[in-house]
């Protein structure tokens, strides 16, 4: 992982909205290669990007309450301003990372993903932010290392989601080596440019589209490369529905509903519905990883 960093765009280059959808295309075309041209997808070659409104106001994120539209309401109680990421186990370089220090190493670039809950809704976010690849490389991740565990904030007294037992805090995930090291894998530091939301999980989370969105764990303080499985927040509360894998898969169904088809988030009071995609459209880029493994059992 020798590579050296060049700062290209930082958090607070604003790009507006309206600019930003006028670039879109040449952005898909470049960075977002992996979503132009999906062979039997029969759909459009770009990726329209929902609504600031739509990305920022329909949220996922417990710790601040279990309905959509709490995160809103309540993330701002969050201090993101200093923030601290604690990377150890397995690297040359451990300690704790001043989140302004990263930014002034890292390439920051846009990348337009799907997103797939595994409520079975989607979205397409226009994310900014970095390949955590760079970053596993700023720490020296060691070879030998399998496993990467990730961990949110627990603040009771910023969180008022945490004072209900619905899921064990901290949230925690985890991915394998390779899986993290995947160049689709990024940790997003904004959407649509402008600094990340803190319900959007400011100032940096995960963001990997093949999977189901509660993968993405959002405002990262704490990341151990590591030689054995992590535990994860979901398979914890659940491990018959929850497994570690959790990739977007039409052909597994949940086990109390299909997985076949979503909602698509934006298209108003009666919301369209699409199928699905194979790794959420990224099989050409990630199917690679997974062969040979009976993805039913390693859901
Ligand atoms: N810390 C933390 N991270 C989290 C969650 C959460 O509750 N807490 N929810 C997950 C789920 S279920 C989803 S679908 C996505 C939602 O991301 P978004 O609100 O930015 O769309 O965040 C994921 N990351
Ligand atoms: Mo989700």
């Amino acid at each position: 992982m020798a590579r050296r960093w060049t700062n290209t765009l930082g958090p607070r280059d604003v790009t507006p909205e309206a600019v930003f959808l006028n670039r879109r295309q040449i952005i898909a075309g470049a960075a977002g290669a992996a979503l132009v041209g999906l062979p039997g997808a029969g759909r459009a070659n770009t990726l329209e990007p929902n609504s600031w409104e739509d990305i920022t106001s329909y949220n996922n994120y417990y710790e601040f309450g279990t309905r959509k539209d709490d995160p809103e309401k309540y993330a701002h109680m969050l201090t993101t301003e200093p923030w601290t990421v604690r990377i150890e186990g397995m690297v040359d370089r451990p300690g704790d990372y001043a989140f302004a220090d990263i930014m002034q190493e890292m390439t920051v670039e846009e990348r337009i993903y799907r997103f797939r809950c595994v409520e079975a809704w989607s979205m397409v976010i226009p994310w900014t932010g970095f390949e955590l690849a760079d970053l596993l490389g700023l720490a020296g991740a060691q070879s030998g290392a399998e496993y990467v565990a990730f961990e949110t904030a627990l603040r009771p007294d910023e969180m008022p989601g945490v004072h209900y037992n619905v899921l064990d805090w901290p949230y925690v995930e985890g991915l394998r080596m390779d899986e993290a090291l995947h160049p689709l894998t990024i940790m997003a530091t904004g959407i649509y440019g402008k600094d990340i939301p803190n319900q959007n999980g400011a100032p940096l989370r995960l963001v990997v589209p093949w999977k189901y969105g509660f993968k993405s764990i959002k405002s990262v303080v704490r990341i151990t490369v590591t030689e054995d499985e992590p535990p994860t927040s979901w398979n914890k509360a659940n491990a018959r529905e929850y497994g570690f894998y959790s990739n977007v898969n039409p052909n597994v169904p949940h086990r109390r509903w299909s997985q076949a088809s979503e909602k698509v988030i934006g298209t108003g009071l009666f919301p369209t519905r699409q199928d699905t995609l194979m790794f959420n459209g990224y099989a050409d880029e990630v199917a690679g990883l997974y062969e040979g493994m009976d993805l039913s059992r390693n859901f």
